[in-house]
This record gives structure tokens, sequence and C-alpha cells, in this order.
């Protein structure tokens, strides 16, 4: 189908004033949409912007799930429109009831996206499964193009609106929809897709519907392409996620339905500490967990205890928290009428979903384990392992607690504290190193902000067990400070300050240590990730002088663009090596006062990818290390955030 339909046809308006009647209600619904996007996608700024592709793709991977389409193509266009392509059936163009085409329909009217035979459209995908409508609705234009009965169809439309009714503009031999979009500006603060964004959903969807070949193609820049194809499925993307990791084992797959319910789960235990479960309901990425998540880890405790009991193992009984060391699981499940909760609606309610998922795992992890013995014997080993460190790391705890280290009134002694106590007013900065702590306690507004210094390098949690973690000053440090406790103790009501922002220098010993302490707030303190409340201060790298005036400037390319600005004449600048080489007004003014600072908000948006991260830069692997570091190497300020 050709791309380069877009008409200019600003006067071929509709004069069929049956149809525009037609239509009122339609564009009415439309409006609606204009008026209150976020309700429809969530938010107007990146995350909304994305999730318009998303709502296109999901409609062809419906039509891919009902087996009539196997290639979906997405293109990212210079004028940053998206194109979607499937070779599916094309949405049908047939004259509706209301005496327009259906493809119209589909394009106009709220929620009728996909829902024609509803038989073959089991579950349809999107967060807000709004349908294409909505994008029509928050596009400054899109154009359509369906092949279908030996024709291509198109339709062009601005904002939601129709240009003129379907016509037929050529024949065509195969069958497929075509759509793309330009978002509105009138409605996005954000208007650049972003690449990776949109290939890692992609990828991930491609995991989630085994067989289906989706491709994105980024023409802005066209190194930027890549084909998303997994005949293995979720089983593939369990491996995908260990690839950097050590598996102890193949990885366990099962898929089975009830009723109407469709549970789908693959595991692979690797040698690591961490765990790494992902759980979607109906393709969507359910981050909060829900009933599925939860019947899963009733089913894991329980299956595995009973195969101990049955063959007569003389071991301990093993608890959820020692099963999940070291878990990678994705489990997937379609479920009809899904009920979304929670914050961000990604938690899945469904309450039946529990015992389904449960049922379906006790049963086929069970003919697991009794079919292969030495994968058993490997899996629950490695839970005894974590089991005894569980045991271990209690004893530490008690030892530490009886001391008073982790809780309780006594704050550590290099802590400068705030005045206030009002944790949403409060805010405390970990410094690197104690002259950049001399600094910051000089520079700080004492009323609001504490400084705690950190020595040198924090231990690397990922490579220590609890009870070496426990023992560790400048993390018993941060856990007395923060007051939350860690573990099965945390307590997230009781965290003395809004705001947790890590200040190290820009430099690249800054970095690691950044990411060592990233490392043990994700590990070990993740709600607040989670909650919003950890920052990363950003320091400029250089002071720029030149007669009254002074700039401060964050990077290399900014220091050369401001130069090029004012002139090199007569202006000298100076590069801080480190936050000690900055005064304390300096300090204050670049990088703690409220009014001028810049603070990055630490998110789990993409939890995958920053446990990717996280064990590639933390992890006994050291050839993806090497790997991630080369590739990235000139994108180091931006790795570890
Ligand atoms: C409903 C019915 C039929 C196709 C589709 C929806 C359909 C929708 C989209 C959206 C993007 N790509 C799509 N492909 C197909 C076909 C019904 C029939 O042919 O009998």
């Amino acid at each position: 189908m050709g791309e380069q339909t877009k008409q200019n046809n600003e006067k071929a308006t509709y004069n069929n004033e049956d149809y525009s009647a037609k239509n009122i209600k339609i564009l009415e619904g439309l409006e609606a949409v204009r008026k209150r996007p976020a309700m429809y996608i969530g938010d107007t700024g990146e995350h909304g912007l994305h999730h318009l592709v998303y709502e296109v793709v999901d409609n062809s991977i419906d039509e891919a799930v009902a087996g009539h389409c196997k290639n979906i193509d997405i293109v990212i266009k210079k004028d940053n429109s998206i194109l979607v392509k499937d070779d599916g059936r094309g949405i049908p163009v047939e004259q509706h009831d209301s005496g327009v085409s259906a493809l119209e329909v589909v394009l106009t009217k709220l929620h009728a996206g996909g829902k024609f035979d509803k038989d073959s459209y089991k579950v349809s995908g999107g967060l807000h499964g709004v349908g294409i409508s909505v994008v029509n609705a928050l596009s400054e234009w899109m154009e359509i193009q369906v092949k279908r009965n030996g024709s291509i169809y198109s339709q062009n439309y601005k904002r939601g609106n129709p240009e003129k009714p379907v016509e037929i503009i050529s024949t065509a031999e195969k069958t497929g929809t075509q759509v793309r979009f330009k978002p509105d500006n009138e409605i996005f603060s954000s208007m650049v897709f972003d690449y990776d964004i949109l290939a890692s959903r992609l990828r991930e969807l491609a995991f989630l519907n085994a067989g289906i070949k989706i491709s994105i193609f980024d023409e802005r820049n066209e190194e930027n392409k890549e084909v998303f194809q997994y005949e293995g499925g979720i089983k593939s993307f369990v491996e995908y996620l260990n690839r950097n990791k050590a598996p102890i084992h193949s990885p366990v797959y099962f898929k089975k339905e009830e009723a109407e319910y469709e549970v789908e789960i693959a595991l692979q235990y690797t040698d690591s500490y961490s765990s790494n479960i992902l759980t979607f309901a109906n393709n969507i990425n359910t981050i909060e967990g829900g009933t599925h998540l939860i019947g899963f880890k009733t089913a894991l405790t329980r299956t595995i205890n009973d195969y101990i009991n049955s063959n007569n193992l003389k071991v301990d009984k093993l608890t959820g928290n020692d099963l999940n060391e070291g878990l990678t699981t994705v489990i997937s499940v379609k479920v009809p009428e899904p009920q979304f909760e929670g914050q961000t609606k990604t938690k899945l309610g469904n309450n039946n979903v529990k015992g389904i998922v449960e049922r379906i795992t006790n049963e086929q992890l069970r003919y697991y384990l009794e079919e292969h013995p030495a994968e058993a014997k490997v899996m629950i080993e490695k839970a005894l392992t974590a089991l005894r460190a569980r045991m271990a790391a209690k004893k530490a705890k008690e030892l530490i607690r009886r001391k008073g280290v982790l809780e309780g009134t006594i704050l550590p002694g290099k802590l400068a504290d705030c005045i206030k106590k009002d944790p949403d007013k409060c805010e405390i900065y970990l410094v690197e190193g104690d002259s950049a702590g001399g600094s910051g306690k000089q520079g700080r507004d004492r009323n609001f902000q504490a400084i705690l210094p950190l020595r040198g390098k924090i231990l690397n949690v990922e490579k220590a067990p609890l009870d070496k973690i426990l023992a560790n000053n400048e993390i018993k440090s941060m856990v007395k400070a923060f007051g939350t406790s860690i573990g099965d103790d945390f307590d997230i009501s009781k965290l003395r300050y809004g705001k947790i922002i890590i200040m190290t220098d820009a430099d690249v010993d800054g970095a690691h240590i950044r990411t060592l302490i990233l490392t043990f707030f994700y590990r070990y303190l993740k709600e607040l990730i989670e909650k919003g409340n950890i920052y990363i201060a950003n320091a400029p790298l250089y002071k720029i002088k030149k007669g009254k005036l002074t700039k401060y400037v964050y990077s290399d390319e900014e220091l050369n663009s401001v130069l090029n600005e004012i002139g090199e004449k007569g202006a000298s600048h100076q590069r801080f090596k480190g936050l000690g080489e900055m005064n304390p007004e300096e300090l204050w003014e670049t990088t703690m006062n409220p009014e001028n600072r810049i603070l990055i908000k630490i998110t789990l948006d993409d939890a995958a990818l920053a446990d990717e991260l996280f064990t590639i830069l933390m992890g006994t692997e050291v050839e993806p290390r090497r790997e991630f570091i080369q590739k990235h190497a000139k994108e180091v300020k931006n790795i570890d955030i």
C-alpha cells in the first residue's frame, strides 16, 4: 500500500446532510475524548503519546491472535507520525446499519474497535482498551487504508473528523490494514517518539504472542530497526531475561485453559540472589501484580514442599521467599473481563484468577518435578541455600537490632539532620565523600535538608548475602537515617524524608557509586522507588564566566553551545572535578536550591530493564558487563538512571 496518499482536500467536506446527522453523535463522543484525553489514555505526556501506538498495534495483535495475521510492521516516520501495517483480514468496510462504512464506525465510535465478531476476539489488549477511535480523536491527522475484497479502501481524518466517505483508490491482491497517524500537538506535551520505548514494548508483545512477527523501523535514524519473532513465546522471554545471568536448569513451561481463561507460565532459576517476576493479563504488564501472581506463588511454594515430603527428602520447609531467590518467571493470563486495580491500574483484581492459576500451576509443576528429578533437585538446593542465608541473616539482624543499629531512635553519627520533622517537607542528600559532605552541610537549608556523607564505595549488594549487607556501615547509616528498616521489616510509614536525593560526582566513580546505591534501593527498598521517593541530583560539570555573567552547564555539548552563544572571547570556564570543588554557595545555587536544581526522579517504569542494567553492571558475569560498557561508553551519563 502506498503511503503518500495524504490528500489535500480541505474543500471536500461533507455535504451529505443525512450523513452528517448520523455522525454528530459520534463526533460528540470523540470531542469528549479530546476534552478529557487523560481519561482514555492515562496522560498526555510521553506515556500517553506512546500509548497511542500500543492502542493501534493491539488491534493488529488481536487479529494475529485470532489467527488471521502473521506480520505487523511499525514505522516511526521522519515527521514523528507512526505507521502501523498488518496483513490481517482488513477492517470490514461494508455498510454498517447507520449507513456509513463499518470502517468509519471503527474509527469514530468509542469502543467499537475490533469488537465485531466477539467470538474470535477473546481479549482486547491496551491498558485502557479504548480502541483506535481514541487515537483518531487525538491525532492531528490519520490516514487509513484497508485491503479487502480485491480493493484498497481509503479514508483520511483530521482530529477525528472524516474528510469524506470511505473510497476505493486502487485494486489489491492481498488483505490487510494500514494506519498512519500524527499525534495532535494541541493535546500532547511530548511529541517525539522514543525508539527504545516502542521497541521494548513490541519485543514484549512478540514474546507474549508466540510466532507473530513484529518489525520496527525508525526513519529518523535508520540504525534503529529490529524484527521480533519468537516461536518459543514466553519460554524465550524467560531465556531473554536471563541472558546475562547464569541459569541452573532449562526453562519450565506450561500453558493450559480453564473455561474462558488461559494460563501460560515459564520459569527458570539462575544462580543470582534476586528474582525477576513479570506478570501479564491480556498482554498488559501488570506491574503491581495481582491475583495471578498470588495464585502462582501459593502453588509454587505448595508444590515444591509437597514434592519434598512425598520423596521423603529430609530438608526444612521452604517459604515463598526462599523459592523467590534467583527465580525468573513470566506469567501471562487471558481473562475475559479483566479488572485492573491499584495506583496505576496495573494490578489484576479478578478473584477467581487466583484459584485458576493456582490449580493449573500445582498440577503442571507437579508433573514437571516428577518427570524431571534432576531439575527438581537443583531447584530445591537453590532454595535451601536461600533458606540457610535467610537464617544467617536473621541471626545477624537480631544481633544488629539488639544493638539498635537498624531501628530505634539513635540516628547515625555522620548524619546532619534537618530541623523540620514532617517527612513531606524533608529531604536527605546522600553525598559522596566527606569533603563534599562538608560543603553540603554548609550550603544546605538546614530547616528541611539533611546531609548524610557516604564514605567511598558502598557494598555491592548484588554479590553479597543479606547478613553481610546488614553489617555494612554505609548501608546501616542510610537505613537508620531513613527510618524504614528493610526487607520483611520495611515500613514506609516510618520514612523520615519524602525525598532521598543521591548526589555524587559527575564522573565515572560517581556513576559507579550511584549505581551501587540504586542497586541497594532496587533490591531492598524497592517501594521507595515505586513510590517516587528516590532522586538523583544533577550537578553541573562546568562554570562559565564572562564579565558579570556566570552560567553553570551540565555537559560538554552544553558547554560548547553556551560558549558559541556568548562568544568565547573573554569567557573562561572551570570544570568541577567533583562536588568537593564547589564552594557551599555554588553547591546550594546549582544543586540544592529547589528553585534552581535539577532533580531526576527514579522510576521503576520498566522493572525488567532496571533489573537487566543492575545485573549487567553488578552481577557476576563479566562478559555482558564488558559488552554493555563498550556499547554505552559514550552515554555513560545515562546508564545509571
Ligand atoms: C473485526 C472484524 C474483522 C477484522 C477486524 C476487526 C480487524 C481490525 C483491525 C484493526 C487493525 N487491523 C485489523 N485487522 C482486522 C474481519 C471480519 C471478517 O473478515 O469476517
